[in-house]
């Protein structure tokens, strides 16, 4: 075939604008900077962990990494893993994970968190708060002032048997708090099941969440409910990556 050659770049020329999914893969990759071979991994779980998952497989594979061992946040995770040969243990068998990294649906100025819009949020729970390092990836859109301010939901996993009752306890807890069951629309409006057979109900705040220590205790004592998708206290460094660059935000 005709080979073409493109003309040299005027060094003036503008770089082509950077997509959400590079920056995801950006903060991905610095994330994994911090993963040494011989350690014990929580990989997380959504579109940006995804890309560290990938990384991490890429340079076992180059044999840049050795001897390290993943754990899973959830079912699609370990799926990923699989495929791409990564080892795999649980907090059984690995009860410290050396480093997890995982991304956010929101990152407060503190570092708190909201996780689990995509579904996922006990198995990450546990995994990372079993970190000695908990490294959270996000592009520049998930930073916010105040946690759950933004009209998006707080997720909260309970288990099914009275599901809507439950969801009225939660709603009844704040003012202003609206509740509803999380559904799935491939499956007709039937509720969401999570990876350990749990639904979700979803907390949208009319008032923000208010003290949010005070809150997830609040959350945690409605009979019913396993875990909320609060992270409080938990991310040891965010990476942020933005049209300008590369931000690590330390606790
Ligand atoms: C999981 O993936 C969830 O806790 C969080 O809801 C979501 C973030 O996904 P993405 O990176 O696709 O925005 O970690």
């Amino acid at each position: 075939g005709a080979s073409m050659s493109s003309p040299p770049c005027p060094s003036s020329s503008p770089a082509i604008p950077l997509s959400q999914e590079d920056l995801k893969k950006i903060a991905a990759h610095k994330a994994v900077d911090y993963v040494k071979s011989g350690m014990v991994i929580g990989l997380g779980t959504g579109s940006t962990a995804q890309h560290a998952v990938a990384r991490i497989a890429e340079l076992l594979n180059q044999g840049e990494l050795t001897n390290i061992i993943g754990i899973p946040t959830s079912k699609q995770t370990l799926d990923q893993a699989v495929a791409l040969g990564i080892p795999l243990s649980d907090l059984d068998d690995h009860p410290t994970v050396d480093v997890a990294i995982d991304g956010a649906d929101e990152v407060d100025t503190e570092l708190n968190l909201i996780k689990g819009r995509g579904g996922s949020l006990l198995r990450e729970k546990m995994v990372e708060a079993s970190a000695k390092k908990f490294i959270v990836i996000v592009d520049e859109s998930k930073l916010v002032r105040g946690l759950g301010s933004s009209g998006h939901a707080l997720p909260v996993e309970v288990v099914p048997f009275c599901a809507k009752n439950t969801a009225r306890k939660l709603e009844r807890l704040f003012d202003g708090c609206k509740a509803e069951i999380r559904v799935c629309r491939q499956r007709n409006g039937e509720p969401f099941v999570t990876d350990n057979a749990n639904y979700i109900v979803n907390l949208f705040f009319e008032k923000g969440i208010g003290n949010l220590e005070a809150a997830s205790e609040r959350i945690l004592g409605v009979e019913g409910v396993i875990e909320h998708g609060m992270f409080l206290g938990m991310a040891t460094t965010v990476v942020v990556a933005g049209k300008s660059g590369v931000t690590f935000l330390d606790k």
